[in-house]
């Protein structure tokens, strides 16, 4: 079957930093190719509307299947899923991917007919018997997939995530993938899933708390298969269990292969597991981000972090200590008030490390969308970003953004500061040299993209699709979050005082 796969477009206030190749949309392209099916793909971070709207009509897919895993990306996806029903008649139109996986049944009807089906949870397993069913009208029986006729059963896991690898070759323009000066940067995961259960997180109900390696010859023989010299890890916790760290680096050393990683983990992992991260900053561990969330005890157990401020601030010193440069995540809730910027800004003026600023947002799929008793104040999807107030703010919303932006700017400066500006200079040189303008474009991007204007006038927009109405009740029981549930050998669910030890699946 000829089949299309799009990602949208990167989200603007992430875009100044980083663009990365879509992972997990090469990892189903690779599952259909390899199952024979003839597979095109469109990377919109990268590639133009326009290029799209041609390859459509030229191409004329029998499927199309688009990426959601931001739900600010939805109404953009469901625009070109009309406009691909109109180019290529016929076409069978899919969504997949994080986000889409939690509200499948409201966006399918929010289409009106454009969208033929849903398909929740792991893309790998579902591709093959999606495109097979299309043939014979019974997608709606094919696992994890949701249809206007009828819905199949619970998605299946992946026995092991060894395989199949990503489709890179598919992509068009990967010079354009980057994060910092880390110019050009392919992405690579080591494992999936994560087991601790943060309130404001949908990453461990999507996989059901379950959490699966790689097994270390086949991460390093994928790491080989990679041209750029820079590499994003995407795991959501890296080096959780010291024994894959280090058996993936031994694997890495014995094939001499060096690049510059940039990875995020927890600070407890970091404090617990020093000798491994120790031993990447000499295979080219540069950066780190940390989500360190608060700077408080009482906001680390609103987020169910469990962690404290002390394991938080010990692991920045042993992050410098080893010469890796870190950035930090803080969540801004829209309660702040003047005091509580200015005391962020004191924060990120005294720390060497860059501080990033989200926004908290309750999103269908954590524990916090049920919980969160403050009403939403808009449910436009394209304010669902972590850059927009979503619930009321206390200081009045303008005066919000400009704190926040206030906060961002005084940050910026920091890191633009003379003596960063002449290491940026020289980074910017040797990338320019290499035809590498990305890093460069972020540095002038800045100013245009943070601004507390435009972010007020986003709420302005007229809006055509809207999020659908938190059902808030209190805590629901975990499994009603989850959109895998352990339903295969291998990956099981995690408690929460075991973070380190629910290692499975065939991979160890
Ligand atoms: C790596 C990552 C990124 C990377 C890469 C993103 C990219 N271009 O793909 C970067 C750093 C750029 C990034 C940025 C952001 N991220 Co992010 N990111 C992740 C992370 C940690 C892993 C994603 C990943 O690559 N996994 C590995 C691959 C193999 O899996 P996958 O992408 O999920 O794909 C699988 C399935 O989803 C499915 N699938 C995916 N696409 C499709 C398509 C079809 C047709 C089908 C059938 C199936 C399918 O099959 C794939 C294989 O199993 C997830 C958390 C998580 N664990 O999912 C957060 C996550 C997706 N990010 C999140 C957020 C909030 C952001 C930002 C908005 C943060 C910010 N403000 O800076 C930005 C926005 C980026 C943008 N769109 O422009 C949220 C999403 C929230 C939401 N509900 O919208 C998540 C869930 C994290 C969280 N803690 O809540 N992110
Ligand atoms: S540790 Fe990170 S990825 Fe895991 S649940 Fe918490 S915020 Fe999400």
């Amino acid at each position: 079957m000829r089949l299309m796969l799009v990602h949208p477009s990167a989200l603007m206030y992430s875009e100044i930093f980083l663009r990365l190749e879509p992972l997990g949309l090469e990892r189903v392209a690779a599952a259909a190719r390899e199952a024979g099916h003839q597979v095109r793909v469109v990377d919109l971070q990268v590639l133009d509307r326009k290029l799209l709207e041609r390859e459509l009509r030229s191409y004329q897919p029998e499927a199309l299947g688009i990426s959601l895993n931001y739900l600010a990306n939805i109404p953009e996806a469901l625009e070109i899923a009309h406009s691909a029903k109109a180019a290529a008649p016929g076409c069978f139109v899919f969504f997949g991917g994080h986000s889409v996986s939690f509200i499948g049944d409201h966006v399918l009807e929010q289409a009106e007919g454009a969208v033929d089906a849903i398909a929740r949870g792991e893309g790998e397993t579902v591709i093959v018997p999606l495109l097979d069913a299309v043939r014979d009208r019974a997608a709606h029986t094919v696992p994890g997939v949701v249809t206007a006729d009828g819905r199949g059963p619970a998605p299946k896991m992946l026995e092991s995530i060894d395989g199949p690898r990503p489709a890179r070759d598919l992509m068009r323009r990967r010079n354009r993938y980057f994060i910092g000066e880390l110019d050009p940067c392919a992405s690579i995961e080591f494992t999936r899933g994560c087991p601790w259960d943060c309130s404001f997180c949908s990453a461990w109900t999507f996989y059901g708390r379950s959490y699966r390696r790689a097994a270390p010859e086949a991460a390093a023989e994928e790491m080989a298969s990679i041209r750029e010299p820079n590499v994003f890890i995407v795991d959501d916790v890296a080096f959780i269990k010291p024994d894959h760290g280090h058996g993936i680096a031994a694997e890495l050393e014995r094939r001499d292969i060096r690049k510059r990683y940039y990875l995020e983990t927890r600070a407890d992992v970091l404090l617990r597991n020093e000798e491994v991260f120790e031993r990447w900053t000499r295979l080219g561990l540069k950066y780190m981000f940390l989500g360190m969330e608060a700077l408080d005890a009482d906001g680390l157990d609103q987020f169910r972090k469990r962690i404290s401020p002390d394991e938080n601030f010990k692991a920045l010193e042993t992050a410098r200590r080893m010469g890796i440069s870190v950035a930090i995540n803080l969540i801004v809730d829209p309660g702040w008030d003047e005091e509580q910027f200015r005391l962020v800004r004191e924060f990120a003026l005294a720390v060497p490390e860059i501080v990033h600023l989200t926004v908290m947002t309750p999103y269908p799929g954590t524990e916090v969308w049920h919980t969160e008793a403050r009403q939403l104040t808009t449910r436009d999807y394209r304010l669902f970003d972590i850059q927009h107030a979503v619930v009321p703010t206390r200081l009045p919303l303008e005066q919000f953004y400009r704190e926040l932006v206030r906060t961002q700017a005084v940050i910026n400066r920091k890191h633009l500061g003379l003596r960063t500006a002449i290491g940026a200079m020289r980074v910017l040189g040797r990338n320019l040299a290499h035809g590498q303008t990305n890093f460069a474009r972020m540095l002038w991007k800045f100013g245009r993209v943070y601004n507390a204007d435009r972010q007020f006038a986003d709420h302005a927009r007229p809006v055509k699709y809207e999020l659908p109405v938190p059902e808030r009740r209190g805590a629901p029981g975990r499994k009603e979050l989850f959109v895998h549930t352990i339903g295969r050998s291998g990956a099981r669910a995690g408690q929460p005082g075991q973070q380190t030890g629910q290692q499975a699946g065939p991979a160890q």
